[in-house]
């Protein structure tokens, strides 16, 4: 089984994720990890922190020679923002100098931000201090899941299966043809658009925002490309592959829905409307895909489509109401560097962390203990 669990904080020395269950041989592509770290970074609306980073995956364990060797995977990605915070998130407790305790002091945080974990986690983890609590629901722990989910792309792309994500949608301004995808313009596009004229909307609605001390949400749509016929089940409730893409994708800091297919559209199309009908000419084919490539929990050979809806990031310049968790007393939210808009970045987030589900059930179907194997086996499988 593919699992992984991240640590870190935000402003801490370093990003770190263990990856279990990857199948032997499989060549590490070092580059093409790095290039998935790279492109959850872009993205019109980011703030200051991106430019600081340069996000690399250094790989620890599990991998001899550029080949996985089926032992659990160490990755480590460096904060190069940590040198600047290093007494007030130390591990250690700092030398009690006036300068220190100025510097612990001018970081700690008692007004809470509404939208954000502030209030729930510092009530449920009795914290005095807010950052105890900001640091690890920062968005950036989405490098991690990045970095995880390379590795999964990596196994899915030996079967020919890969993903690809586009901005669907920024504030009020949405495309107007979403079957207008191609990858390579998502790719150089600025905001993963591929509505020239929507972006060039998006980027308005974002300086917008931004000139006042606003931030912005959207929907991104995440496409699977080539997968077989069989992922998942229709058996039992955890086992349907739509149950556990919506976790994975749900899980993803501010996302607020997830959409398989036409989504809540379904809602109002009749059931000639929805359903797609089945042909057949040398394999099993549907000239529609309403259902974005799932039906009872099991794909259907048909690209799987997702949509994602995140909401506008919490931290904003113009803070919100709120109330200081120390004195009780009204208060404005407290404002940290942030972006004014990561709906680009939400893509590609989700695209892997959709590639660490499609693994498993791939898994499931092909086994998983060394490439050479599975790859017999998908031949040999009926998946078509
Ligand atoms: C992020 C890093 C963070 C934030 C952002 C996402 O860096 P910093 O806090 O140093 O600016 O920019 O996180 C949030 C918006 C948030 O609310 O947590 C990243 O690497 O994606």
């Amino acid at each position: 089984m593919f699992r992984f669990l991240t640590a870190g904080e935000s402003h801490g020395q370093s990003l770190n994720i263990i990856i279990d269950g990857v199948p032997a041989g499989l060549k590490i592509d070092f580059d093409f990890v790095n290039n998935e770290l790279a492109r959850r970074q872009k993205g019109y609306g980011r703030g200051g922190r991106m430019k600081i980073e340069t996000d690399k995956a250094i790989f620890k364990s599990g991998v001899r020679l550029g080949y996985t060797t089926g032992a659990p995977i160490t990755i480590e990605i460096v904060n190069k923002d940590w040198s600047n915070w290093e007494i007030p998130m130390s591990v250690n407790i700092p030398e009690k100098t006036k300068e220190n305790t100025e510097l612990i002091e001018q970081k700690t945080i008692t007004n809470l931000r509404p939208g954000h974990a502030d209030f729930g986690g510092a009530i449920k983890y009795n914290q005095k201090d807010v950052r105890n609590i900001l640091e690890r629901s920062s968005a950036r722990e989405t490098a991690s899941r990045v970095a995880a989910g390379a590795v999964a792309k990596l196994i899915l792309k030996e079967f020919g299966i890969e993903g690809f994500s586009h901005v669907v949608q920024i504030g009020k301004v949405k495309i107007s043809d979403y079957t207008n995808f191609d990858f390579e313009i998502a790719e150089q596009s600025e905001l993963r658009c591929c509505d020239k004229i929507a972006e060039k909307n998006m980027k308005k609605e974002i300086d917008n925002a931004k000139e006042n001390g606003d931030t912005l949400g959207g929907k991104v749509e995440i496409i699977f490309k080539n997968l077989p016929v069989g992922l998942g089940s229709h058996v039992q409730w955890d086992r349907k592959l739509d149950g556990l893409i919506s976790q994975a994708v749900m899980s993803i800091q501010a996302v607020k829905a997830v959409e398989i297919g036409i989504g809540v559209g379904a809602a109002e199309t009749s059931g000639k409307e929805t359903h797609d009908e089945i042909f057949y000419d040398d394999k099993f084919y549907r000239k529609t895909n309403n259902a974005g490539g799932i039906e009872g929990g099991i794909t259907n050979g048909e690209d799987l489509i997702v949509k994602a809806t995140m909401k506008a990031i919490p931290t904003m310049k113009t803070p919100l109401n709120s109330v200081n968790l120390i004195t009780k007393e009204p208060y404005q939210a407290h404002f940290e560097r942030s972006d004014v808009c990561a709906v680009p970045a939400c893509g590609v987030v989700a695209e892997n962390m959709i590639a660490t589900v499609l693994v498993n059930a791939l898994f499931e179907r092909i086994g998983s203990d060394n490439l050479e194997q599975m790859k017999r086996n998908y031949k040999s499988d009926s998946v078509r």
